[in-house]
């Protein structure tokens, strides 16, 4: 059962509980690209998003616990920014739009809050952050976990609520999906040799715009897979290459997804194609499969770390018992990263608010190389929405690493797999990631992006059909 729609309101009341004084949020405002006037287009901090419907550049909103009373703080009207930005509401209507308890101009805000301890949340504008050191009197630091709220009680407050999603935040998700479906599929179908990965990225943001979407992160569309945030799309695609495309769509309200597929160019994937694939789509269907309340993040993390780690042995590239392998940490040679994260408002949803949050009760990262990478360690909850997206890549850097060749020498062939280098005339074989959306549901685990193509016959028979 997911957490019925909570409306804005109902939101701030809940979060209102959790608080013992006054907290003071901002919306954000532009941030310049190149020079003040031209911004990157305006994107409201997510806690605003969470609590208010559409907010405006330059807002504030004062939550005050005591009086139980939300306060919203907006730029004054002028016939400059009628002129230039079109006509904004009064402060009647949005009063009534927000069903906030009083609008001021933000211009005010100093006064207002003369001489009251409030805590505060560090924002993305660091325009905005140097206001809220000034008013808080604390070094808020966006870019540090441990200086991003005045206390740390705050980041509680919020992640308690944020990290369940409820009704609705589900039904914007589901939405994303669809867009998100689109977009992988029109890349899939456009794939042939000669094509350019530009050309592809340029029909999966497309595929956002149409339907008032933008990518919720820079699209990784490569076929070198296994740099993994490869944001460059330079290639020409071969026959035999294998693209991979990890992309999602962010709506108007800032929900998003983040979806990985890969897919082979020419005639199916090659015979190492196929094998890697399998291995990598059993590894996220097992991992999937573990999901329920109460399971610990790190263990549906290793479940694929164990898949892999089998089918390489049975590939040949790695020698022992799974078990083994992944307690050494070898098979982290070709799944170097976490399994997945959280996912909401932020693709990695309250990532800002670090391993305090990921990594509760005294759990700490693991320090082994590849595990390290974990994004989170928490027990699973219904209602919480994260992905599962496991990969195997052939990383040169690795696979050459005098340390990693000592270390690993009797559990990884080396050799065997700096053939893996070398494939597809010389190109290599790249990546595979295989990424999807999941909700905790009461029982198990929904997967809000199950329509898009993965089982490895759909995406050979979808690739390349135009
Ligand atoms: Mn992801």
């Amino acid at each position: 059962m997911v957490r019925p729609a909570m409306s804005f309101s109902a939101r701030r009341s809940a979060l209102m509980k959790s608080l013992d004084r006054p907290l003071l949020l901002f919306s954000g405002g532009f941030i310049s690209r190149n020079y003040p006037a031209n911004s990157y287009p305006f994107r409201a901090d997510s806690t605003f998003l969470y609590l208010f419907e559409s907010p405006e550049p330059n807002s504030a909103a004062l939550l005050d616990p005591a009086e139980g009373t939300v306060t919203l703080f907006l730029p004054e009207r002028t016939i400059d920014d009628a002129l230039w930005h079109g006509a904004q509401p009064s402060f009647a209507d949005e009063r009534a739009r927000h069903g906030v308890s009083a609008v001021l101009p933000i211009e005010e805000l100093e006064k207002q809050l003369e001489g009251r301890s409030i805590d505060s949340l560090a924002i993305a504008d660091r325009r905005t952050n140097a206001r809220m050191r000034a008013l808080t009197n604390t070094p808020l630091d966006f870019d540090d976990p441990n200086q991003v709220a005045t206390r740390p009680a705050v980041l509680d407050a919020i992640a308690k609520l944020r990290l369940i999603k409820d009704a609705d935040e589900i039904a914007q998700m589901r939405r994303t999906a669809a867009v998100t479906k689109e977009a992988h599929e029109s890349a899939m179908r456009a794939s042939v040799a000669g094509v350019k990965e530009e050309f592809l990225a340029g029909l999966v943001e497309g595929a956002f715009a149409r339907h008032g979407c933008v990518p919720a992160y820079g699209t990784i569309l490569s076929v070198r897979g296994e740099v993994l945030h490869n944001h460059a799309h330079t290639h020409t695609l071969h026959n035999g290459d294998i693209v991979l495309l990890d992309a999602g769509a962010e709506n108007a309200s800032g929900y998003c997804s983040d979806v990985t597929r890969s897919w082979p160019v020419g005639d199916g994937f090659t015979p190492e194609g196929r094998d890697v694939y399998d291995i990598v789509l059993k590894a996220q269907e097992a991992s999937i499969a573990m999901v329920r309340p109460g399971v610990r993040y790190r263990e549906v993390h290793r479940k694929s770390s164990l898949v892999i780690a089998e089918g390489l042995v049975a590939m040949g590239l790695m020698r022992g018992a799974p078990e083994a392998l992944v307690e050494s940490g070898a098979h982290a040679l070709f799944f170097p990263h976490g399994v997945g994260h959280q996912l909401g408002l932020d693709v990695h949803d309250l990532e800002a608010f670090g391993d305090r949050i990921h990594y509760p009760n005294g759990r700490t990262r693991s320090t082994q190389f590849g595990t390290q990478y974990l994004r989170m360690d928490m027990d699973l909850v219904e209602g919480m929405t994260f992905t599962i997206e496991p990969g195997i890549y052939f990383v040169p850097a690795i696979l050459h690493s005098p340390k990693f060749r000592e270390q690993f020498k009797g559990q990884v062939d080396f050799e065997r797999a700096e053939n893996f280098l070398t494939l597809n005339s010389g190109r290599g074989f790249g990546g595979i990631r295989i990424e999807d959306d999941v909700m905790c549901t009461g029982i198990g685990a929904e997967v809000l992006t199950a329509l898009i193509p993965k089982k490895r016959d759909a995406v050979e028979a979808l690739a390349g059909a135009a």
